[in-house]
């Protein structure tokens, strides 16, 4: 055990991590050179295709120093926002942690925010400096960050590169495990992952005790009891192994089919001679709310099949079924936030072959009633929204923004956030030409297209972390669109009552342009209750696709309106007007 280091790498995204984790499998040989690609631990597609991290990723290595020989447990973790879950389970299942910083950008604010993960949970941090290769590198004025930030001493600071390769021997500063080899076995789950033909393996780290292959165990918090079929360790492929003992990460295979019955934080101990559960981690709270329909309404239970499947690898997202008069049956579902939405969106395409429509995304509000004034409704759904005569109040969700950016930009994210119906609670110069602002801002403000724009007015110079700090009262308004007087209750949002007219007039027009003219005129009209507050209207088209077809060969005139059908079919049909997908999400596209 005394040999055995547990470790993970944190840091803004971005900035190496996946990199870095690399050149670690390199030079302990866990990896052969054939095998070794860029990011090598980014295995699903999307991590690969947009070159970011998704999912935390556990893997072991080897390494001999002086004639000992060590076991290296690291975990790569990603770097964005919407999944710092993924960061808290990791640190969790750590003694230390690797903290990267790029040396051309230094501390961005999710480094901050992970950092004080790490320091929650008691670990020992190595302070990395990443990038050095690059020529804008600035390490003098990073290594006055990273010492101010964590109050180390300046030569404790390792300047890597992810380029050129790191000293893994400074990993033996993260302490050995501590636990009781011979009491009761006790280990905690930190992450689970489904495979089609085995079922899920949950991944646990071993806290006192150890575990044999085919002992029978117990998972405490659901209750349930299992034949540890399979145990071992996580290499580049898991490698089964007869004992895993304290100290140790590894991965447990019982058959289990149904995602329910592993939870992440739960505790593994045997039958016989029980341990106590550990603490877990709190539940995962979604922030970001929409419906998921299939295109083709009779695909319902495909889509149902489909989200239970993907529910398996990605714990965070949560679904129930509901219904829409314009879309037929699909679910509500509940993301971390738009970056997880795109990508549970792009998933269920990809992996499940489904089209999906998803509809305007808002997060959860408190409603509270005339008749009774204290017990919280809570609405996550524009069609949940209760009559507006009844109403005694609405609050809405508020989080602490903090953002860090440079001086020059400080004057246009004021505003910028000002116009988020934000307040300014602190500002604080973290250096003569970097400063760190706080706001109080709506959740709804900044859940839409509030990054794409800091990044924009800061040149990218500017990064971005946020945490719920509960619910506030606030003038909220049901805004239904309307085409040719029917309401298309998909398009309906929860909007704030001083910005509706202006949204709703921009919604408009952006339906006028994603909805394709049609054999009639089409009237697109915003409402609050009865009351119209914006208007577009659609004139009347009619396509004669078979009109280029002179000559009278019925056969290819029949081909080109069969065509014409069949790109028909990707439209949604509402009351008499075909609206293609992608307008349900207008609302999120207004500024392109
Ligand atoms: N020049 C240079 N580029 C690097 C170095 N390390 C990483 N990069 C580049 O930086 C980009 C991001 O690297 P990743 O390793 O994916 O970063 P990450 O921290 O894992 O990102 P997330 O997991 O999405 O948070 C990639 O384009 C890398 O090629 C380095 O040491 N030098
Ligand atoms: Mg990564």
């Amino acid at each position: 055990m005394k040999n055995i280091r547990n470790f993970c790498i944190i840091a803004h995204i971005d900035h190496g991590k996946s990199t870095l984790a690399d050149r670690l499998l390199q030079t302990t040989g866990t990896i052969s050179d054939r095998d070794l690609q860029e990011q090598t631990l980014d295995d699903m597609d999307i991590e690969r295709e947009r070159g970011i991290t998704i999912k935390s990723h556990a893997i072991q290595m080897d390494y001999k120093e002086d004639r000992v020989d060590y076991i290296l447990n690291l975990i790569d973790t990603p770097g964005h926002v919407d999944f710092s879950y993924e960061v808290s389970r990791s640190i969790a299942s750590c003694e230390g942690a690797l903290l990267i910083v790029d040396a051309t950008q230094g501390i961005q604010a999710q480094t901050i925010s992970n950092l004080y993960l790490a320091i929650e949970n008691d670990l020992e941090i190595i302070p990395i400096m990443n990038k050095m290769d690059l020529q804008s590198a600035m390490p003098e004025e990073v290594k006055d960050q990273i010492v101010d930030l964590i109050g180390c001493d300046r030569e404790e600071i390792i300047s890597a590169s992810g380029k050129t390769g790191l000293g893994v021997d400074e990993i033996e500063r993260v302490p050995a495990p501590v636990g009781d080899p011979n009491a009761p076995f006790q280990a905690l789950i930190f992450d689970s992952v489904f495979d089609s033909y085995r079922g899920i393996n949950a991944y646990f780290k071993v806290l006192n005790g150890e575990i044999k292959k085919g002992e029978k165990v117990k998972f405490i918090n659901t209750d349930k009891e299992y034949f540890a079929d399979e145990i071992g360790t996580l290499k580049l492929h898991q490698e089964p192994k007869q004992v895993i003992k304290t100290g140790d990460v590894g991965y447990i295979i019982s058959g289990i089919k149904v995602a329910k019955e592993v939870k992440v934080g739960d505790t593994i101990t045997r039958v016989e001679n029980p341990a106590e559960a550990i603490q877990g981690f709190e539940d995962v709270k979604p922030m970001v709310f929409a419906g998921i329909y299939p295109v083709d309404t009779d695909e319902f239970e495909e889509l149902r099949d489909a989200m239970e499947k993907l529910q398996l690898n990605d714990a965070s997202l949560t679904f129930e079924p509901e219904s829409s008069a314009a879309l037929g049956f699909g679910f509500r579902c509940g993301f971390l936030g738009m970056l997880h939405m795109e990508i549970i969106q792009e998933r269920l395409e990809r992996e499940f072959d489904m089209t999906v429509i998803t509809t305007v995304p808002n997060v959860s509000y408190h409603a509270y009633l005339t008749k009774d004034k204290e017990t919280t409704i809570i609405v996550n759904n524009p069609i949940d929204f209760p009559d507006p005569s009844m109403i005694h109040r609405m609050e809405e969700p508020y989080i602490k923004a903090s953002i860090i950016t440079k001086a020059d930009y400080v004057g246009p994210i004021m505003s910028l956030c000002i116009e988020k119906r934000g307040e300014l609670t602190n500002q604080v110069y973290l250096t003569t030409d970097r400063v760190e602002l706080t706001f109080n801002v709506p959740l709804a403000e900044i859940v839409f297209d509030f990054y794409d724009r800091l990044k924009s007015i800061s040149r990218g110079y500017a990064s971005f972390d946020y945490h719920p700090i509960g619910f506030r009262e606030a003038q909220m308004v049901k805004m239904d669109m309307l085409l040719n007087g029917d309401m298309v209750d998909a398009l309906s949002a929860l909007v704030h009552k001083d910005n509706a007219y202006e949204l709703g007039k921009k919604i408009c027009k952006k339906l006028r342009e994603l909805i394709p003219r049609q054999q009639f005129a089409i009237a697109i009209q915003a409402a609050i209750g009865a009351k119209i507050i914006a208007r577009e209207s659609l004139s009347a088209l009619r396509k004669d696709v078979t009109a280029k077809c002179y000559g009278g060969d019925i056969s290819r005139k029949r081909k080109l309106l069969e065509k014409q059908k069949a790109g028909k079919k990707k439209m949604k049909q509402i009351g008499n007007v075909e609206v293609p997908p992608k307008a349900f999400l207008a609302v999120l596209k207004l500024n392109d």
